[in-house]
């Protein structure tokens, strides 16, 4: 039986339908997104303890590829409870001085230590907004010489 023009008409709908749906389904993961990249210096190739930047801002709902980079010859931990609080975390990503990518993690993250010359990178969605003064380097004295800074996610 030969196809109707309006049954034609059915079938492009029904169509046009479902490849919308999966459209909207691929643009539904927010893990998926084309991270915006950010790079944060832990610590200073002089020694200094700072955080640079040491102000961070976030939208939710957008992926962000955290840098946490360690050019210093001090080991550095990068912590905001506030932040690790907001944020749903992809992974992972760690890196050795020579660019090889020696683990990738999974699972929510509290903080994140980087060693002298390496490099670790956390993705993820912040997905709560707030302002958080609580960005610290946990090691030993660092806080107090300087390494702290703050997180404002909107
Ligand atoms: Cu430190």
């Amino acid at each position: 039986m030969p196809e109707t023009k309006p049954m034609k008409n059915l079938t492009y709908l029904l169509t046009l339908g479902l490849a919308l749906s999966l459209h909207a389904n691929a643009e539904g993961d927010l893990t998926r997104q084309t991270p915006n990249t950010l790079a944060v210096n832990l610590g200073s190739e002089d020694g200094r303890m700072v955080f640079e930047p040491s102000h961070l801002e976030f939208e939710t709902g957008k992926l962000y590829k955290l840098v946490l980079v360690n050019d210093s010859p001090h080991p550095h931990y990068f912590s905001s409870v506030g932040l690790a609080r907001s944020v749903f975390t992809r992974k992972v990503q760690t890196y050795a001085p020579n660019g090889d990518r020696t683990a990738e993690i999974k699972g929510r993250i509290q903080e994140i230590e980087v060693f002298p010359g390496h490099k670790a990178e956390w993705w993820f969605v912040p997905v709560q907004t707030g302002e958080f003064n609580d960005l610290v380097c946990s090691v030993n004295g660092h806080e107090e010489a300087g390494m702290t800074g703050s997180i404002k996610i909107y």
